[in-house]
């Protein structure tokens, strides 16, 4: 066990971990490095929520959602046998007033049990001046909240989606303050979001996203798509997704 059973008692109850160091600091700025290069050849209006599933082109983001640590970890909460659903960077520039409204991950994902995980790695630091992201702890209890649209401009999420939260909801919001190299996990159920990054450096994340075998696709995602699912650790035998296979080797 990576974890200790603390964490995976608060990841029950609350609905999310955080702080937890993934790499070291030579490691970390080799991954700050490519993520800068890719950002040069991609641009940055692209690298906000554009980059999505380049573990198939991009070998250090397969490197990261296949990092020893991090699978460790989600082992120790969904179990032995790991899929890899899909990668998505999260990245705001400031001072901008885009920000993610409050949602729940599975949502539009069409799946069915709706859980999955989510690793948030940092490849910047990430706090309040620059737009970290917020949980509502224990809210992955609830089961799926009414989403709507935001009528806020500047919502990054692609379908402009917003979950109903209440004031005292919001009160209880819990900043996941992170070092560049640390991850926090969520539950796919849990409310979150970000609020506007108003500094002038820059905020990225690399949201991963697994799955245990036993979940199924039972109708289209939000981006009108099927996931290319690949087993990373364990067995599939389920098979409920197309076999994939890993773009590159795993380390
Ligand atoms: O990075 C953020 O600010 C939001 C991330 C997010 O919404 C997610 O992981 O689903």
């Amino acid at each position: 066990m990576f974890l200790n059973q603390q964490q995976v008692s608060d990841y029950k109850t609350n609905g999310f971990i955080t702080g937890i160091q993934v790499t070291e600091e030579d490691e970390t700025q080799r991954y700050r490095n490519l993520f800068d290069q890719l950002e040069t050849k991609e641009g940055r209006e692209k690298c906000q929520i554009g980059l999505v599933d380049r573990h198939f082109d991009q070998k250090f983001i397969w490197e990261l959602a296949t990092h020893p640590s991090i699978l460790d970890c989600v082992s120790d909460l969904i179990g032995p046998d790991v899929l890899l659903l899909a990668t998505h960077f999260f990245c705001k520039y400031g001072p901008q007033e885009k920000f993610v409204a409050w949602h729940q991950d599975v949502t539009y994902w069409g799946l069915e049990p709706a859980e999955a995980i989510t690793a948030w790695f940092a490849i910047d630091d990430s706090d309040r001046e620059n737009g970290c992201m917020s949980v509502i702890p224990e809210s992955h209890h609830d089961g799926i909240r009414e989403h709507g649209k935001s009528d806020q401009a500047g919502n990054l999420l692609s379908i402009n989606q917003e979950a109903s939260v209440t004031q005292e909801d919001e009160k209880r919001a819990f900043d996941l303050i992170l070092k560049a190299g640390e991850m926090s996990i969520h539950h796919g159920k849990i409310i979150h979001g970000s609020l506007p990054n108003r500094s002038t450096r820059r905020r990225c994340g690399l949201t991963i996203r697994y799955i245990p075998p036993w979940v199924k696709q039972i109708e289209e995602n939000s981006m009108k798509r099927g996931w290319k699912v690949i087993l990373l650790r364990g067995q599939d035998q389920e098979k409920n997704f197309g076999e994939c296979p890993m773009p590159f080797s795993i380390n």
